[in-house]
């Protein structure tokens, strides 16, 4: 189960998306409180795939409305639900699915290569992490084809987006859930810079360097990996 907030029917108040894993539905609840209490009207049910762990809300289609996304474990897509709400009453329209890499569990969203449409990144738990870049029209959902990445941890449970080296784009940043460690994955793909995966144990997170493989260049984050061993 996961829940997202956003005020999908711009009255000013955020609603809550609760999804439902062993329905496999997602809620969609009105905020209808009043000054001083939090009150959530009737839900409305939407159908979802199987299994589905994590919402997530922005505006996908640039209409200032934002929209909901949802990853399906089971049934391995990932599925938005375009929001047509007008004040006053909530609206979606019924999924549209996405094939995702096996086992999708977390979902981070952010501008990955800049051009202002907001991206959708998922971690799997196979393990890989994919990229879907947003080409959509006001009005419309459109994704490019995913583009996967390796892990090289055991699973990318739980993901984030920040710029994690300093380089002013966002990086990838995931929870590994069964190996107690943190994984980083720079961006590159869209920038052609240098990409770096990373591996540190939980407890010597910041103390020994414990897997570290990266293919091109410079890395603020190896650098301080060795400044750490050399004390
Ligand atoms: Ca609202
Ligand atoms: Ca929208
Ligand atoms: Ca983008």
């Amino acid at each position: 189960m996961g829940v997202a907030l956003a005020d999908l029917d711009l009255d000013g108040k955020p609603d809550a998306v609760v999804t439902n894993q062993t329905s496999g539905t997602v809620s969609f609840f009105r905020n209808i409180s009043p000054m001083g209490n939090t009150l959530f009207g009737p839900k409305t049910d939407m159908e979802a795939g199987t299994w589905p762990p994590e919402s997530r809300s922005q505006t996908f289609d640039r209409d200032g409305k934002p929209d909901i996304v949802i990853a399906n474990s089971n049934s391995n897509t990932v599925s938005i639900y375009r929001n047509t709400s007008a004040p006053g009453s909530i609206a979606v329209i019924p999924k549209q699915d996405f094939s995702a890499a096996p086992l999708p569990t977390s979902i981070a969203l952010g501008d990955i290569d800049g051009d202002e449409n907001i991206d959708i990144v998922v971690g799997n738990d196979y393990p890989s992490v994919s990229v879907f870049r947003n080409n959509s029209t006001p009005g419309s959902v459109s994704l490019a084809a995913r583009v996967d990445y390796p892990f090289t941890g055991n699973s990318a449970h739980r993901i984030a987006l920040g710029d994690v080296n300093g380089d002013a784009r966002p990086d990838i940043v995931s929870a590994d859930q069964y190996q107690n460690a943190v994984v980083g994955l720079p961006q590159s793909e869209f920038s052609r810079h240098h990409q770096c995966f990373f591996v540190r144990s939980e407890s010597q997170l910041w103390r020994r360097n414990h897997t570290l493989q990266c293919r091109c260049g410079r890395s603020r984050w190896r650098r301080q990996d060795r400044s750490r061993r050399a004390q």
